[in-house]
């Protein structure tokens, strides 16, 4: 059946079927919520809400994207550029123990840096919380609910929670407004008056409730700053109208008596940007009370459909009738090609959460993108920048959800002039840097510990995303604003890159592989080295982006010229180690984990187009290798990693093998840097604990599965496993220079495809195995 048809007969047949076993894109459960990993994420890009659809009591987290401890500081160490070359002298003698400790005493950044990942009240801070908005429900008698089922449809980004007691079905609707900018719950009974509850905010510290003189209940607070305390403030407020019944305020709650109908309008906001955001809390809700509910939500569901519907999907037949999710995922562990939907529902997912967690004008999704239920989130949920920030944008661009792109982009661009004080401070570089963690406030020191904090690759590998962003929508008017970006962090690896004697290469130093480990002779275990694979890889694809956007700018022309120069001296984009993989370091140390979660010197591969299995076979062969060795495990991101990486090396059947890996079921929360990534039932990824980039980094891989565009044609079901292939659809994807491609296939065979443009142009395409060049279409 086509898309379509598909879709019109699910339309009609939505009415009469009333509940959502039928819905391909609806997560369902028979149960509320035991644990925070199973209640249900809504978001609009700015405010968070996750219902756990308690009966007697429900408890709602709610998230406001802004909302850090900690802030601005400066931990640059501005001596530790004198001790450069002492540091560099002890690695070029192979000395990288005493290196280490030097780093580790002069050349990290000054004070606790990330606290270790905790560091909710330290200057680095923390994303936490926003508050519990909880709900007592009284029922006058001892409730035995039936028919239960609570939901989130992600085709209107709504959740609905129901259940019946004594012969009263009691309906809760959620959402996070993309109409007015604030969260929603209505509650009814099917009978007059049965509703009788009370509403409570808090959150673990930092707060204070009370009820305003407009009818409202208001809960403010000040997270700690890290110095004296004075940090962020916030406001969240909650507001009902009520049908039937009364409503009190008072002793710190909202009383609901009797009620048939009742909706909470809650509004919430931080100074963060916004010096005046106490009124505007009060403006927002005002404005969205004054609309009829069904108005809001018909509002909301259009404007979210704006994006989400850009892009359907269909792996064969749908199922008729599925499991509720949490036992949907056990199937699915047991006979994974009997629901071909859910790898589908798990992609839109990850279109889904991109839609709810980021919004222009904002902040890019964190390691949690936007829901956390602590003060101290796991490494204070903050960007991480050796691989899981640039995660959670890849899915975007072939997902044609391009725009979801710039809140990246504008926190790269804040980050420029606290990295050009690092630049100097520990290079007397020019250009700006920053290592392996930021946050909200800019920091971009190098972290804490030499072992992993020294990593030099990270403005490089967030510049990536920046220039991919212009890949995929040819805009000269964002190259523009990107080119100093960009030129900055080329101009900082041009000024400190040293030459390595023995090859006589251009390498960065002192650096690490991203959190890896190696053996030196003496079997002593070390981090610190020159030029690993990684940044090598960074460093030549950030000057071919530089020389690129200089050409098609017209500016700059000394500038290309010399890193024109400069690339020559730079190491291959990989060396081959004795045993046929690709090298991590410059020299072919031992590893003491061979199956390490990171595989930076990948990068080549995937996001970057360095390696590829048409211009650079061999490599592509060690890069088969290298995943041989590091196996198929990991946490969740590091499994989609893996994905990306098979998808690139067009193995469609051992992407899906990953993909089978990360839908692993489980309800582990504690901190894993080994194998045992998942999913919860909630479909968020788990490390564990909950991180989002295994869901965005997933989502990226099935996108790369479908289509590629990176290596100067666009190939269509380039990475397909057996079982996808015997029919599908899909719609609205894109490909490199701003193409939208539409494809049918049946019987492993592309049937019928399109290639949309703006303005048609010719398009090298290869379709069934043949490269052909083609006009595309006008969209
Ligand atoms: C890096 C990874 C960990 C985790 C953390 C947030 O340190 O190595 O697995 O994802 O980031």
């Amino acid at each position: 059946m086509n898309i379509k048809k598909y879709k019109a007969l699910f339309f009609v047949l939505l009415p009469f079927l009333g509940y959502s076993q039928s819905n391909p894109l609806e997560l369902w459960y028979t149960k509320p919520a035991s644990q925070w990993e199973e209640t249900l994420p809504l978001g609009n890009g700015r405010l968070g809400i996750m219902p756990d659809g308690g009966i007697e009591t429900e408890k709602l987290v709610l998230n406001d994207i802004t909302l850090w401890s900690g802030s601005p500081q400066d931990a640059n160490n501005y001596k530790a550029f004198s001790f450069l070359p002492q540091i560099r002298e002890l690695l070029l003698a192979n000395k990288n123990s005493d290196a280490e400790k030097l780093i580790n005493e002069n050349f990290v950044c000054t004070g606790p840096g990330s606290g270790s990942g905790d560091g909710a009240n330290v200057q680095f801070g923390c994303y936490q919380v926003l508050g519990n908005m909880t709900l007592k429900f009284d029922y006058k008698t001892k409730p035995k609910a039936i028919n239960y089922n609570r939901s989130l449809n992600i085709q209107t980004a709504l959740a609905s929670t129901q259940f019946t007691i004594d012969g009263v079905t009691y309906k809760r609707e959620y959402f996070a407004s993309f109409g007015d900018d604030v969260l929603l719950v209505k509650l009814t009974s099917s009978k007059r008056g049965k509703l009788n509850f009370t509403v409570q905010l808090d959150r673990p510290e930092h707060f204070k409730t009370e009820i305003g003189n407009d009818n409202s209940l208001v809960m403010t607070g000040q997270l700690n700053n890290g110095i004296e305390g004075k940090g962020m403030k916030y406001k969240s407020k909650v507001k009902a109208q009520v049908k039937d019944g009364n409503v009190l305020y008072s002793n710190n709650l909202i009383e609901v008596r009797n009620a048939t109908e009742v909706i909470l309008y809650i509004s919430a906001g931080t100074d963060f940007k916004d010096k005046s955001f106490e009124s505007s809390v009060d403006k927002i809700l005002d404005v969205a009370m004054q609309k009829k509910y069904d108005d809001q939500k018909k509002t909301h569901i259009q404007n979210y459909q704006k994006l989400f519907n850009r892009v359907a999907l269909n792996f064969g037949k749908p199922v008729q009738k599925t499991l509720p999710t949490s036992e949907r995922l056990e199937a699915f562990l047991k006979e994974p090609d009997s629901d071909t939907q859910l790898p589908v529902l798990f992609y839109q997912y990850g279109r889904y959460l991109s839609i709810s967690s980021t919004r222009v004008g904002l902040l890019p999704p964190n390691l949690q993108g936007l829901w956390a239920h602590q003060v101290q989130t796991p490494w204070n949920g903050d960007y991480h920048l050796d691989v899981n920030v640039q995660m959670n944008h890849w899915a975007l661009e072939t997902g044609n959800l391009s725009e979801l792109n710039l809140p990246l982009k504008d926190l790269v661009k804040g980050m420029v002039p606290y990295g050009e004080k690092t630049a100097k401070a520990y290079y007397n570089a020019d250009g700006w840097v920053a290592h392996v963690i930021t946050n909200v406030w800019g920091f971009t020191e190098p972290g804490e510990s030499a072992s992993w904090g020294i990593a030099k690759a990270g403005s490089g590998w967030l510049c990536n995303n920046l220039w991919n962003h212009y890949l995929y929508t040819n805009d000269k008017d964002y190259l523009a604003e990107i080119y100093p970006i960009i030129k900055g962090a080329a101009q900082f690896y041009k000024s400190m890159l040293v030459k390595d004697p023995e090859t006589g290469w251009l390498v960065t130093s002192p650096s690490v592989s991203p959190e890896n480990s190696f053996l030196l002779p003496n079997g002593q275990d070390a981090h610190v080295c020159m030029g690993p694979t990684i940044d090598n890889q960074i460093v030549r694809e950030l000057f071919n982006d530089v020389i690129t956007a200089s050409k098609k700018l017209g500016i700059d022309k000394d500038l290309s010229n010399d890193l024109e120069q400069r690339l020559k001296l730079l190491p291959p984009p990989g060396v081959i180690s004795p045993d046929g993989r690709i090298q991590e370091w410059l020299k072919p140390y031992k590893e003491p984990d061979a199956q390490h979660r990171h595989i930076s010197h990948l990068y080549g591969l995937y996001p970057a187009s360095l390696i590829t299995p048409e211009s650079t076979p061999d490599l592509a062969e060690a890069a088969k290798k290298t995943l041989e060795v590091r196996g198929d495990d990991g946490p969740s991101w590091s499994i989609a990693y893996k994905m990306l990486f098979w998808s690139r090396l067009k193995d469609g059947n051992r992407a899906y093998k990953l993909l089978k890996t990360i839908l692993r079921p489980t309800l582990a929360t504690n901190i894993n840097y080994g194998a045992g990534g998942g999913v919860y039932p909630n479909l968020l990824s788990a490390g564990p604990p909950f991180q989002i980039d295994g869901n965005f980094g997933a989502a990226a891989g099935i996108g790369e599965m479908l289509v590629q565009s990176h290596a100067g044609f666009i190939e269509l079901l380039p990475a397909m496993p057996d079982v996808w292939l015997t029919e599908g659809e899909v719609k609205g994807l894109k490909a490199e220079g701003n193409f939208t491609i539409n494809i049918k296939w049946e019987k492993g065979k592309v049937t019928q495809y399109e290639v949309l443009s703006p303005v048609p142009t010719k398009v090298k395409v290869k379709v069934n195995g043949e490269l052909k060049e083609i006009t595309s279409s006008k969209l």
